[in-house]
């Protein structure tokens, strides 16, 4: 027996232990072990009982999810969860921390559960685009019958311990050590008649098979014009289990678990669980401790520095709130406020907590109120000579050592670390707006950035529950770059006869909750803009130039705020109605630049929008903006809503081939050369691993 997986006898009793840090996955190893194991015990004529646990911090969490999309290596894990319900001494699973996936089917394939308090439980497997395929979707109903279990592997989020007991789910709680509690309550079986009482012949969930039915039915329904396939499977698997014997469930549910393994969807969202973690990781983050953190100043309390104060104050941090003047404090804290009241009329904070959240917060009007602040972020509006001017002030009030941050989205951090004092102290800390909600924070690495200072920015993104992805500096670091790209190929469509309505349909309809102009009116034109002036000295006039953004905001059609801009609003509703007036611009200005105008179909829109972005995403990796091609798509799930079952576009272009892409952005550049293939295609299409490799950094 390897390492992973240890036996002994304790009393008659036999302890089969996991371990395999961090999370106890149920690697080949694991199951191999769990397998001789269980054999051992069975034969071992001392053991009359088994308990099974596991060190570390938590029961396995699950399969181990590198092995998927390789080949097979046995045993599979249905195969070991049935030798453990085979067995024929009562087995008791004593489990702890987060027991999901395949680590929960296996407790739930032992003759009980004890668990300890603070356990939680979850079937998570749809969100990898797959679906509990060791036994999961049979063994749960039979337990809780269809509507729980449903919810369970559908609604994804993770029960307590004390709801699983009251599903049926866990036998017991503990507050004794869960694997002295799980011996006793071994040693109290033994001997006991019936003691042997495997989950596939409990009925107790398919009792009511009128309720069964309906909530199958309903869950059918409600998943109608679902894109994910996995949850359909589910459902098809839950029905299964009062439709057939166990075997035949069984059956079912491992060529369902196999069509969903096998599907884009499944590659795509294993690629983002890995993803994400990896984009936590930078070389700065490994050599360098964080500054510690306590106080945040924040100066600017629109929308953005409202947002991120709400931010670090649910994280549990003291922040102080600078504005201009006594009335925009004023507003700001009540704002903040607001964030605060919502959460607590939605049940996700209490009354209480909005009071200690607020008891946090204070608010002034002078610079000097940060002077306490370990770390201080501008969130002043986007004007290099404003910020410029912030940073000035800042760098006389703030204490030794203490962090200056930038909100900014686009503007060159070098410029504004080189006016202070102390520019290894500046980094960019790029949050999404509403700050409080969206997950994706961009940590800004300036020239002159101390790597302490970096992972402080990583570490504090990950304290407020959110993503950080590490950006060298450049316009618009990762997220924008791509969002302009996918503009410029946009408005080069717009131009030659796509109308702004097509594109936003198109895009809708891959999976974006908006198109790139309903965007764009959410925003405001003028910060597109002020962009475009601002880069105008720099524009390479060989490249096509798009005038109709600029001609829209010339008119005051600057988007929602203004009543209208691609799309009209009318009475301040936040709806937007097709209008013709904008195909009329749009028209003249085809005319004036003697453009006849062509049919675009949703395929060719979809193509080019999204290979515009992959280019961008090449060229960043490329110039080393971006750590790594997944780092570009995690930024686009989490800023800008690119679906993630497509697994970002660097992944879903992987999966639809990169080597017709550069061949497609080839024939493209014949038209302009803003589609130039970025070098890295041919990089990596000659290395022949895909993004593999850049993403193993
Ligand atoms: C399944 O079970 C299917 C069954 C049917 C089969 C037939 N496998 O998230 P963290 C790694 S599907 C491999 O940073 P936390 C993770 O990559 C699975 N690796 O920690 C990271 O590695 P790194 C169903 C895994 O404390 C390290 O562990 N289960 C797995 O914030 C630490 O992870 C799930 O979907 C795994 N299953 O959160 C659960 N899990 O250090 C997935 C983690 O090299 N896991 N790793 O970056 C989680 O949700 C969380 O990891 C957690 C711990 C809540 C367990």
């Amino acid at each position: 027996m390897g390492q992973e997986v240890k036996f002994n006898v304790n009393d008659g009793v036999a302890v089969i232990t996991i371990n395999n840090p961090p999370v106890n996955a149920l690697n080949a190893a694991v199951r191999q072990g769990l397998v001789t194991a269980f054999d051992d015990a069975e034969a071992n004529d001392d053991v009359k009982a088994i308990v099974m646990f596991a060190e570390g911090r938590t029961f396995p969490a699950g399969a181990d999810i590198t092995e998927f999309g390789k080949p097979t290596v046995d045993p599979w894990l249905p195969d070991v969860c049935n030798r453990v319900e085979a067995t024929c001494k009562p087995v008791v699973a004593a489990v702890h921390g987060t027991v999901l996936g395949g680590g929960f089917e296996l407790a739930l394939a032992a003759h009980y559960r004890i668990a300890d308090p603070m356990t939680t439980f979850g079937l998570p497997e749809v969100t990898l685009g797959i679906l509990p395929g060791a036994g999961g979707t049979q063994r749960v109903p039979r337990i809780c019958g269809a509507e729980a279990a449903l919810d369970l592997m559908i609604a994804k989020a993770p029960i307590s311990a004390a709801k699983a007991v009251d599903l049926g789910l866990i036998d017991g709680v503990s507050r004794a050590h869960v694997r002295d509690a799980a011996l006793d309550f071994a040693h109290e079986l033994i001997g006991k008649p019936n003691a042997l009482r495997p989950t596939r012949e409990r009925t107790e969930g398919l009792s009511d098979p009128v309720g069964y039915a309906r909530a199958v039915a309903a869950k059918r329904q409600a998943l109608a014009g679902n894109p994910l396939f996995a949850p359909a499977k589910i459902v098809d698997c839950v029905e299964a289990a009062m439709l057939l014997p166990f075997e035949g469930g069984l059956a079912f549910e491992q060529a369902a678990f196999e069509d969903c393994l096998r599907s884009d969807q499944s590659a795509a969202l294993r690629h983002v669980f890995f993803a994400e973690r990896k984009a936590t990781k930078a070389p700065e983050v490994a050599r360098a401790k964080p500054r510690p953190v306590e106080i945040v100043g924040i100066v600017g309390g629109g929308t953005m520095g409202s947002g991120i104060a709400a931010s670090f104050l649910d994280a549990g941090f003291g922040v102080v709130l600078v504005d201009r003047d006594q009335p925009m404090l004023d507003t700001a804290l009540a704002r903040i406020e607001s964030v605060f009241d919502k959460a607590v009329r939605k049940g996700s904070i209490t009354a209480q907590m909005l009071d200690e959240r607020m008891a946090r917060l204070t608010g002034d009007i002078h610079y000097f109120a940060v002077s306490e602040a370990d770390l201080v972020i501008e969130c002043v509006i986007e004007d290099m000579s404003v910020k410029e001017q912030v940073f000035a002030t800042l760098d006389a009030v703030i204490k030794p050592g203490a962090i200056l941050a930038t909100n900014t989205s686009y503007l060159d951090i070098n410029t504004l670390a080189a006016g202070v004092a102390h520019p290894e102290n500046v980094l960019g800390l790029h949050f999404f707006s509403p700050a409080h909600v969206m997950r994706l924070v961009e940590v800004v690495v300036g020239e002159a950035t101390e790597a302490d200072v970096v992972a402080t920015g990583f570490t504090l993104a990950k304290k407020l529950g959110k993503i950080p992805v590490r950006s060298g500096v450049a316009d618009g670091f990762i997220g924008n770059s791509i969002l302009a790209a996918y503009r410029t190929a946009a408005d080069f469509m717009l131009e030659d006869g796509a109308s702004p309505y097509q594109v936003d349909a198109t895009m809708r309809a891959f999976g974006f909750p908006m198109g790139p102009y309903q965007v764009l009116d959410l925003a405001g034109l003028d910060i597109s803009w002020a962009r475009r002036k601002r880069l105008k000295s720099t524009r390479d006039p060989e490249m096509r130039y798009i005038a109709i953004g600029d001609k829209m905001c010339q008119k005051g059609w600057l988007g929602q705020k203004a009543g209208r801009g691609y799309y009209t609003y009318a009475d301040g509703s936040r709806l937007g109605v097709e209008d013709p007036e904008v195909l009329g611009l749009i028209a003249a200005e085809r005319e004036r630049k003697g453009i006849t105008p062509r049919a675009f179909g949703p395929e060719e829109i979809l193509y080019r929008c999204l290979s515009a972005m992959v280019n961008e995403g090449a060229n960043l990796v490329l110039n080393k903006i971006a750590q790594r091609p997944s780092d570009i798509d995690v930024a686009m799930i989490h800023g800008y809503g690119f679906p993630r079952w497509r697994g970002g576009p660097m992944k879903a272009a992987e999966l639809s081939g990169l080597l017709s892409l550069r061949n497609q952005l080839r024939e493209f550049a014949k038209e302009d050369k803003f589609w130039t293939p970025s070098p890295l295609f041919d990089e990596v299409i000659k290395a022949g691993h895909g993004f593999d490799t850049l993403n193993a950094v």
